[in-house]
């Protein structure tokens, strides 16, 4: 494990105690102390923590600090984990919806015996911790209300980008001429590049006092196609990744899902390829699922994938070479993010 992530993380049973000691205080028992605590270690620890550790990492490169003080580190980590504890409400959400089975290497949440759909309010408690923490310590901060607006704008619109995921894979009425690249742009926009790439860095701005409307607007322009090309590398990885590695088992072809491999595949197909295509995808059982993934290596969908990586690191790139620093924006912050993620596979 990396030195910034075992930092990262020995922060959180500071945090788990701090909502402990909420709970302790509205005098509940202790068996529902326990489960919330529970809850908490099971659903935010165990994954990679990009998004939170990068609030850390972009907040050091706008103050030019490599050292931060206790407090400082402390005061960064807290709005990291906000961002962690977003993304476990929407992941413990996410996986009852797509009928997943595992996440981060165990059994999903909700399969976990005695969750159930108990999971559903569990995953509405993660959300609301992060405005115990933030009022904690954050109210007094001229940008207190800018994090809070952030949080909820961008929790909006990952939810809407979640609809429109969900309404494009239907279970019961497999319509693969509804898909298209366009549509598919815009879902993972929504409910990936927003929480995972605009969040952590606009964060890490507030808190670095950098937030002229002009510097947003530069983050956003390169951490929205950034944030599309991740979530294309997870659709990739949901076929072609190891779960063993990504701690996950693929579902999206069973799901119905408009991911990218399928428009790939449908702007390649043949007549024949189509009809495949056509009988097999969305439906819930192995055998039409490995029929579609034969369809896909026929039509060479992981060299397509491989250009199609190549093509869009390049454009990224050029993005930020013509980000204009001179209020103090750092060309820096997106290329850290970019190093992170490119030819990931996991
Ligand atoms: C990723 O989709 C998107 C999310 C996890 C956002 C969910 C948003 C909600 C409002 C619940 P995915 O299903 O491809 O992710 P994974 O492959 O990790 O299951
Ligand atoms: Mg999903
Ligand atoms: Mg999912
Ligand atoms: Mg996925």
């Amino acid at each position: 494990m990396s030195e910034a992530k075992v930092k990262f993380e020995s922060v959180f049973p500071r945090i788990v105690a701090e909502l402990e000691e909420v709970l302790v205080q509205s005098k509940l028992s202790k068996e529902a102390i326990e489960w919330y605590k529970k809850s908490l270690v099971y659903n935010c620890v165990g994954g990679k923590a990009n998004r939170g550790i990068s609030v850390i990492d972009t907040y050091r490169i706008l103050t030019k600090k490599s050292e931060l003080s206790d407090d400082e580190y402390y005061k960064a980590a807290l709005l990291g984990w906000c961002i962690e504890l977003l993304q476990a409400f929407f992941l413990v959400s996410d996986d009852i919806m797509d009928a997943s089975k595992t996440r981060r290497g165990q059994p999903c949440w909700y399969l976990v015996p005695k969750v159930g759909m108990i999971a559903i309010n569990d995953a509405f408690m993660l959300e609301s911790a992060i405005y115990i923490l933030l009022k904690k310590h954050f109210k007094k901060e001229t940008y207190y209300v800018d994090l809070i607006e952030t949080f909820h704008e961008v929790t909006f619109q990952t939810e809407l980008g979640q609809l429109l995921d969900l309404i494009t894979a239907p279970e019961d009425e497999v319509d693969l001429s509804k898909f298209s690249l366009e549509k598919h742009s815009f879902i993972v926009i929504y409910k990936t590049a927003f929480y995972s790439f605009y969040l952590p860095v606009v964060l890490a701005m507030y808190m670095a006092g950098i937030t002229n409307e002009a510097d947003l607007q530069q983050a956003k322009d390169v951490l929205i196609p950034l944030g599309e090309y991740f979530q294309i590398q997870d659709d990739y990885l949901d076929c072609y990744g190891d779960p063993a590695v990504i701690g996950k088992i693929g579902t999206d072809i069973q799901d119905n899902k408009c991911g990218w491999i399928i428009n790939k595949a449908l702007q390649k197909a043949n007549a024949e390829q189509r009809t495949i295509l056509d009988t097999n995808y969305g439906q819930k059982n192995a055998e039409c699922e490995a029929t579609v993934k034969k369809v896909f290596l026929e039509l060479e969908l992981e060299r397509e994938y491989q250009e199609y990586e190549e093509a869009v690191v390049s454009d990224i790139r050029k993005k930020i070479s013509v980000v204009d620093e001179s209020r103090g924006f750092k060309k820096e912050v997106l290329e850290v993010f970019l190093n992170k993620i490119y030819k990931r596979s996991k």
